[in-house]
């Protein structure tokens, strides 16, 4: 059984990841409760268990505001992942959303594996976009102590045309099942 957390700054497209995973097949949700939020804003807990390749995991995630309790819930999140999906939005500027996790103690853990998801792709359309923005975040080593598994250009929406898309968003959470 792996934990998972799935990080990022706000209306990056976390919540949304849930609901793709959801309607994945081959993945099944066992239990779990996912969505409740304040205009549109994930304010607690995103939290569902399910089964891939007859294992059972766990994956969890909160919102990317400062809010307090938003704040005391992402704790849980750091303390409580073995590995980490850190999502990015790909439509809108890197900066605040680098220091979003430069200042989360993620960076203190060295035992885990990370995926980073950089999504809204659709938004982008351009892969020198997405080559960019990745190379923004590998030259800013805020991941320098954990071992980054892949990052990956995703949709986390169901979208006509980006299904590879949709399932690299799938597959950033199965990659660290293992
Ligand atoms: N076009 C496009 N829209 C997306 C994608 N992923 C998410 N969205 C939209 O972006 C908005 C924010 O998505 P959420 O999933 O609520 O974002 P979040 O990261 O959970 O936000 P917080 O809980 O506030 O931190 C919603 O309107 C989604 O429909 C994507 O890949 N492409
Ligand atoms: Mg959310």
């Amino acid at each position: 059984m792996v934990n998972i957390g799935l990080l990022g700054y706000k209306n990056v497209g976390k919540t949304s990841l849930f609901t793709l995973f959801k309607e994945t097949k081959g993945v099944k949700v066992l239990t779990g409760q996912f969505g409740s939020s304040r205009e549109g804003h994930t304010v607690t807990m995103d939290f569902i268990r399910f089964t891939n390749e007859g294992k059972m995991h766990s994956l969890f995630g909160t919102g990317g505001h400062e809010w307090r309790l938003t704040v005391y819930h992402r704790n849980y999140v750091l303390k409580n992942a073995d590995n980490f999906v850190c999502m990015f939005d790909l439509s809108v500027p890197s900066e605040p959303q680098l220091e979003f996790f430069k200042k989360l103690e993620i960076l203190a853990n060295p035992k885990g594996k990370l995926v980073i998801a950089l999504n809204k792709y659709d938004l982008v359309k351009e892969e020198s976009v997405f080559e960019t923005f990745k190379q923004t975040i590998e030259e800013s080593r805020f991941i320098s102590t954990i071992k980054t598994v892949k990052i990956l250009p995703t949709v986390a929406v169901p979208k006509n045309g980006y299904e590879k898309f949709n399932e690299n968003a799938v597959k950033a959470v199965l990659l660290l099942c293992d």
